[in-house]
């Protein structure tokens, strides 16, 4: 179902789905998966996002990938086997092969098979050397490493992107934590985050002039529309990204035009007029925040590049030291 691979549903079937999205829309406030807004449209218009002027994310992490992916590398070491979380088009991945001296192995883990089969082929072309090992999982929940890899003396998680920020922190920390575990004892995670900033950069990121922030948000009810035969009036909603000091993030939400019922799986959900369905959490960390967060998983950070701005952190992280 979804392309983008940053964040997969928890059940798969339309029943349980259907069932999960009527969970979500009986809590109050209201909530509606981020994995909505990834069909073949919303993957379109998140490639849009990453071009828009107002979203520096895409941009920044890839002036500091090219800045510093030497260095990057060289803190990886020989031999290691790399392992990137939603891999995508391994886009960025590129900047990090170049500059590894012998990697052991590429391992793209990715849920959408085509896509992560393309992107893989297409790599092999361009890494004749590079032994290149898909792996077709949802990241978020545990799957097994081809057994060459799960052997190799270094295995490094890359998870690029601040894909992490989109998670609350219960389960950031438990993806840390799969990670921690993955690398195991001598190994390392090279994780993108997202920095706190004026509050005016961050809703202008996500609500851009264009509006096209705003279509990828209305797409989830498109795409519930249309894979569970719901009835969301696209013109009933407005969308709003919206600064919460205190939790650290930006979240998306969708607010209701008016007072409708909508229908899903034989059942009625009213939402009232101003009535928000909350869509998307992104969280911004400082660098003190988020060391503590990756500690409370077993991973001590042990060098940080940044933008000269300091918009945003590229991190390495390894497993802390038992003392
Ligand atoms: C995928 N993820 C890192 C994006 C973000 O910035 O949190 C998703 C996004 N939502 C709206 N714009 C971009």
């Amino acid at each position: 179902m979804a392309k983008h691979p940053s964040i997969v549903p928890a059940v798969s079937g339309s029943d349980a789905l259907t069932q999960d999205v009527l969970a979500g829309l009986k809590k109050s406030p209201k909530e509606l998966s981020p994995v909505w807004f990834y069909d073949e449209l919303g993957s379109f218009l998140f490639d849009s996002i990453c071009e828009l002027p107002e979203y520096y994310i895409t941009r920044t992490e890839l002036q500091i990938m090219r800045e510093h992916a030497a260095e990057m590398a060289a803190s990886l070491g020989p031999d290691a086997a790399l392992i990137e979380f939603g891999s995508g088009t391994s886009m960025k991945t590129r900047l990090l092969l170049d500059h590894l001296e012998m990697p052991r192995a590429y391992v793209p883990v990715d849920i959408a098979r085509e896509h992560l089969l393309d992107a893989a082929g297409t790599l092999a072309r361009d890494y004749p050397h590079l032994r290149i090992i898909p792996v077709c999982a949802d990241f978020t929940q545990p799957f097994d490493l081809p057994a060459n890899v799960a052997v190799a003396r270094r295995r490094v998680v890359y998870f690029p992107g601040s894909t992490l920020g989109n998670f609350d922190n219960v389960h950031a920390r438990s993806l840390l934590k799969r990670m921690r575990e993955i690398v195991g004892g001598s190994g390392a995670v090279l994780i993108g985050i997202d920095l706190r900033k004026d509050p005016r950069v961050l809703e202008r990121a996500y609500d851009d002039a264009a509006g096209v922030t705003a279509e990828f948000n209305l797409n989830a009810l498109r795409h519930v529309n249309r894979e569970l035969g719901a009835d969301f009036d696209l013109d009933a909603f407005d969308h709003l990204a919206t600064w919460v000091e205190n939790q650290s993030r930006i979240e998306m939400h969708l607010v209701s035009r008016r007072d409708q019922v909508v229908h899903l799986g034989g059942e009625n959900i009213a939402i009232a007029r101003g009535e928000h369905l909350r869509t998307e959490y992104c969280h911004k960390y400082t660098l003190e925040g988020f060391a503590n967060l990756a500690g409370t998983a077993g991973l001590a950070v042990q060098r940080v590049w940044m933008d000269p701005q300091e918009r945003f952190s590229i991190q390495l992280l390894e497993p802390r030291r038992i003392q």
